[in-house]
């Protein structure tokens, strides 16, 4: 399996956040990559580590991050922080959970406000729902998209929306990486359709957000009910105008545990089935693909792939095992679909390694054995 990444992914180093009216460690630390990168390094015969050199050739990402996030808020991610600190903000910005209404809900219209002309902290407030402040390593995660099965970027991207930051994501790989895949300037309804699964802790509102009344692309998601990021992730939110059910929510208690995880972790999957009428044709393709070296064209899977459902993590509570992870990777081989999987969370500096390793070898694994035409 590819592995992309960059060393400016390791940028982003705030030293703290606030949590829960405490001051605490920044939990989603380049330290995280690091752990990450080592242990797939230790397995040189199932990865294939590539830097994506977010400076010189390849494609062009910007028009597709314009795409998805638009001009006003990626010019208030390249610009927020200096303006914070000559406004006489403190040098490490931290919005203490400011939440920005106009986002956490399913979209019903835009507020009408001249963000542009807005102080500093006033922008910060309509921008984001908590955050400290980046722009080169938020595109340099986006930039690990490539040829590559696994996208090893932070920060992560999930809880982005169009114009909105939150919950250590500014933006959203993935839905960055889905526009991509589907052509930068096709006609919508030339579109191919993409599954994104998205199997971290907390809900993706930011990809849900985005994709809500898109047809083309389903958005599926298994996270913790009534945790962060709070107001989103009910099964009654199911998509609006021509999305309507291409978004599938899988609210969990917390402390679920291995065996109900992965009981809901299947009936995703057969939602996804569902999704895809091309479904078993596209089994050949797979065989293409494990021949053939990885067609861009063909990656239709996209796995939002956070590890803070491990029963350690210091942000999560639910109880999965250091096994489950194996097998989150063979059931998401079941759909037999060429795969990129995308970095999000996942907070167990000490595990976290071990459990990416696990759901990447588990999908491998399975694949070879029972993905054939
Ligand atoms: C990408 C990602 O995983 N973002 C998560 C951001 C969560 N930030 C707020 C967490 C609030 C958690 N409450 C603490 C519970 C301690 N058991
Ligand atoms: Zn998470």
């Amino acid at each position: 399996m590819k592995v992309f990444w960059d060393p400016i992914c390791l940028l982003h180093d705030p030293p703290y956040e606030i949590l829960s009216g405490n001051k605490v460690p920044y939990f989603e630390s380049p330290a995280r990559l690091q752990v990450i990168k080592k242990e797939l390094e230790e397995h040189p015969s199932l990865f294939q580590l590539e830097l994506t050199d977010s400076s010189s050739g390849g494609i062009d990402i910007t028009g597709h991050v314009e795409t998805v996030h638009g001009r006003g808020y990626l010019n208030y991610l390249r610009n927020a922080y200096d303006e914070w600190v000559r406004d006489g903000g403190s040098a490490v910005p931290l919005s203490d959970n400011i939440f920005s209404g106009h986002r956490l809900t399913p979209p019903s219209g835009r507020a009408k406000v001249h963000v542009d002309s807005l102080s500093p902290v006033a922008k910060a407030g309509y921008y984001c729902f908590d955050l400290s402040l980046t722009y080169s390593s938020a595109i340099a995660s986006v930039n690990c998209r490539n040829v590559g099965v696994f996208a090893l970027c932070r920060p992560p991207g999930h809880h982005a929306g169009t114009s909105l930051s939150g919950g250590y994501c500014f933006i959203n790989n993935v839905a960055v990486a889905a526009q991509f895949l589907q052509g930068f300037n096709q006609r919508p309804t030339d579109k191919p359709s993409v599954a994104i699964l998205d199997v971290d802790y907390h809900h993706g509102n930011g990809t849900q957000e985005i994709f809500y009344s898109d047809p083309s692309v389903l958005y599926v998601s298994l996270h913790a009910e009534d945790d962060y990021p709070y107001f989103t992730g009910s099964t009654t939110e199911k998509g609006i105008n021509d999305g309507v059910g291409t978004n599938i929510n899988y609210p969990l208690p917390r402390g679920t545990q291995d065996s109900d995880y992965c009981a809901a972790l299947s009936n995703a999957v057969e939602e996804i089935k569902k999704f895809d009428p091309g479904y078993l044709l596209l089994r050949f393709f797979v065989f293409l693909y494990r021949g053939l070296n990885l067609s861009l064209r063909l990656i239709e899977h996209l796995i939002s792939l956070g590890v803070d459902t491990f029963i350690d993590d210091p942000i999560g509570d639910f109880k999965l095992s250091p096994s489950c992870y194996t097998r989150i990777g063979q059931i998401v081989a079941d759909l037999g679909k060429p795969t990129l999987f995308v970095m999000e969370g996942g907070y167990h500096i000490e595990m976290i390694g071990k459990n990416v390793r696990a759901v990447l070898q588990g999908f491998e694994e399975q694949g070879t054995t029972d993905v054939r035409p």
